[in-house]
């Protein structure tokens, strides 16, 4: 069994359609990741069971989405040494602003990077945990650059009419 390099974790099940972005991108880039649902509110115990545990268990990055009053990233950023990469899901109330500011305004000393509203920034999490692991894995360098490539040779140089 390959351990977890990357874990992603979420406030809720209603978050796993966006942070599923997340791993779509870990899957084409074949790196190891696991997903939880952990609750800033809800299930308070857990996350500092996870937070403790992650830098021992050899995880070099979790992706953190939530939305609403999102505590999750900076409380699991409090609690674990590990980069913590937050991802602001869309609310209905308020179109994820408040899920962004939630996130992104982090007193100093315990930093969350924090990435855009919904699945955009959930596939540039993974892609930004992928370049941080790539600094020291050169397997997994080259499938970075591979991947860039093929995603810029699907970009057509003309526009087309539909
Ligand atoms: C947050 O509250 C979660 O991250 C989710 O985005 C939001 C709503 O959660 P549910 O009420 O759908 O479980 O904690």
């Amino acid at each position: 069994m390959t351990l977890p390099l990357v874990g992603i974790a979420m406030g809720s099940q209603s978050d796993w359609p966006t942070m599923k972005a997340a791993a779509e991108v870990l899957d084409a880039l074949d790196i190891a990741y696991e997903t939880r649902i952990i609750s800033a509110h809800r299930t308070p115990d857990r996350l500092f069971d996870y937070a403790e545990t992650a830098a021992p268990r050899g995880l070099q990055a979790i992706i953190a989405g939530a939305g609403g009053a999102a505590h999750l990233p900076g409380m699991l950023a409090a609690k674990t040494r590990v980069p913590v990469l937050g991802v602001p899901v869309q609310s209905a109330a308020l179109n994820g602003m408040d899920s962004l500011l939630s996130i992104v305004q982090m007193p100093k000393g315990i930093p969350v990077a924090t990435f855009a509203i919904g699945k955009a920034g959930a596939a540039n999490a993974a892609l930004f945990a992928a370049a941080q692991i790539a600094t020291t894995n050169n397997a997994l360098a080259g499938r970075l650059e591979a991947w860039r490539a093929s995603q810029a040779d699907a970009v057509a140089e003309e526009p087309l009419d539909e």
